[in-house]
């Protein structure tokens, strides 16, 4: 056979045995992705999930009567806010490089903040701008203007209105849901809270969350009690900032249903719970949800925001962070200022992650698409991935010289479910013998961020070990960083 003619049966061969090897199945490991194991988030969720932080705002009747849980009876001529600027909310808010915000539409004393067609309890009956005010309508217009995602918090309880628990303030609240939800631009999230609502029935709630869910699609539903079966979120079973360690964004529902009982459930989640359902954490900035000037001198320090940071975000939850806004209609400069100091604190810490480009392998590598540096790549699309045939796996981090670092932050591939249930990190200070770090040992749940503080740690290497898990990890970032100083008064340095 000529040469040519070699060299050209040659090329087809390889060209058939391309296809072949093209076309054939893979098997779980190289290119394809890991399979989804258990309950997985859905698309608001994930969404929710990357806001970290939202802000509550508590404003209304209370603010100033003085009251927290008002009876329903004051008087609207009471509400008089005399600089009202929900543009100084948001610019709090943009500052801190938070994106999301609730405010309280209605509270249970049944006060409306906007004027609703459908009672007289409103705005419109006080003297705030004649009676021609909204703050509903400010505070959205605020946060679009902002680039804010504005939500709502419509109280189930009503203290005013006494047809509370009747089918006819079921339909009162769902008239009150519809022109909130229709007439106040795209509305984030819906704030069912569970306090006082025993009374309304599950059959309410479909009601109302039908409505949502044609009205506002995608707006996350926070669901308690009766409002459980259309929960994104549930309630993390205390109002002081802490989810539990372990967190599981998995949850069986009859947990948030009979939620008395049940409080180690919404603050742990369940490992094996059926539903996805993570925790949303209200807390407040000052010791009340609505503004007493008796606590000017007891707002959250940095220290104390930052351990609530570091106890919800850094627990696998969102962070609801309620600011009370003054009888002028302003957050008050103290809160403004932690609020600075807070970002400041986050940003300065998570910006620069020491093992970044250090060297990194694992024992039970998937494939090139999941190699073990996406870890370390700051890339929100890629990540690590251990082969389908073990549930465990070994990471060794070499960073090539001493690095101190006092926080550590692991984040699973939430898409894919909860897949780890139990990790470990240690250190190697010589390159040789291993040492526990005791605040990363024996951890369970990972989640979409799990970050860990620690004593001041020197090491040349880290060994983080997946010691079990549902299906083989998939891990976005292995990050180790050097907690950012602050001043002793605990006011930022700078802005960043
Ligand atoms: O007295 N309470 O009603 C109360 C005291 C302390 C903490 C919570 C509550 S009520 C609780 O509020 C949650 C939001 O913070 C959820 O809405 C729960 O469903 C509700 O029972």
């Amino acid at each position: 056979m000529p040469c040519n003619q070699i060299l050209s049966q040659l090329k087809k061969c390889i060209a058939i045995f391309a296809t072949t090897v093209a076309s054939l199945p893979l098997t779980g490991n190289a290119q394809t992705a890991p399979t989804p194991v258990g309950p997985v988030p859905n698309a608001r969720q994930i969404e929710w999930y990357h806001r970290e932080i939202i802000a509550f705002f508590h404003f209304g009747m209370n603010t100033f009567t003085g009251d927290n849980e008002g009876d329903g009876k004051a008087d609207p001529e009471q509400f008089n806010p005399a600089a009202l600027d929900c543009n100084q909310w948001t610019s709090v808010l943009k500052r801190a490089g938070i994106t999301s915000a609730i405010l309280v539409a209605k509270h249970a004393d049944g006060f409306c903040n906007w004027p609703t067609a459908h009672t007289n309890y409103s705005v419109k009956n006080s003297p705030w701008k004649d009676g021609k005010g909204d703050v509903v309508k400010e505070f959205t217009d605020a946060c679009k203007a902002a680039g804010i995602k504005a939500a709502i918090y419509l109280g189930p309880h009503d203290r005013h209105d006494s047809r509370y628990g009747t089918d006819d303030y079921a339909n009162y609240y769902a008239d009150q849901l519809s022109e909130l939800l229709r007439n106040y631009g795209p509305i984030w999230e819906i704030w069912w809270d569970g306090a006082g609502a025993d009374k309304l029935t599950t059959a309410y709630y479909t009601r109302w969350a039908d409505s949502v869910r044609a009205l506002q699609p995608n707006c996350v539903i926070f669901g308690t009690k009766n409002s459980y079966a259309f929960a994104d979120c549930r309630w993390v079973g205390n109002e002081s900032g802490i989810s539990g360690d372990p967190c599981w964004s998995t949850i069986n529902p009859s947990s948030i249903q009979e939620e008395t009982g049940h409080i180690t459930e919404l603050n742990e989640g369940e490992i094996n719970g059926t539903a996805y359902i993570p925790a949303e954490v209200d807390v407040s900035i000052r010791p009340s949800w609505f503004y007493h000037p008796e606590e000017d001198a007891r707002v959250k320090t940095v220290d104390e925001l930052w351990d609530i940071y570091l106890k919800s975000v850094g627990r696998n939850s969102v962070l609801l962070l309620n600011y009370p806004p003054n009888k002028e209609g302003l957050v008050s400069s103290i809160d403004a200022q932690r609020t600075d100091s807070l970002r400041y604190l986050i940003h300065g810490t998570f910006k620069t992650n020491l093992a970044s480009g250090a060297r990194i392998k694992t024992l039970h590598p998937r494939g090139s698409n999941y190699k073990p540096s996406n870890m370390l790549d700051n890339n929100e699309s890629s990540y690590y991935a251990t082969s389908d045939a073990y549930t465990t796996d070994t990471i060794e981090v070499d960073l090539g010289s001493k690095k101190t670092f006092d926080v550590l932050m692991l984040q699973e591939v939430i898409e894919l479910g909860h897949r780890t249930t139990g990790w470990s990190v240690d250190y190697s200070a010589n390159g040789k013998s291993w040492t526990p770090i005791p605040e990363a040992t024996g951890k369970q749940s990972i989640g979409y961020k799990w970050i860990v503080k620690c004593k001041p740690v020197t090491a040349t290497k880290l060994r983080l070990r997946i010691t079990s898990g549902k299906a083989g990890a998939a891990i976005h970032t292995f990050g180790i960083y050097k907690q950012q100083s602050i001043r002793p008064d605990g006011i930022a340095k700078a802005a960043i």
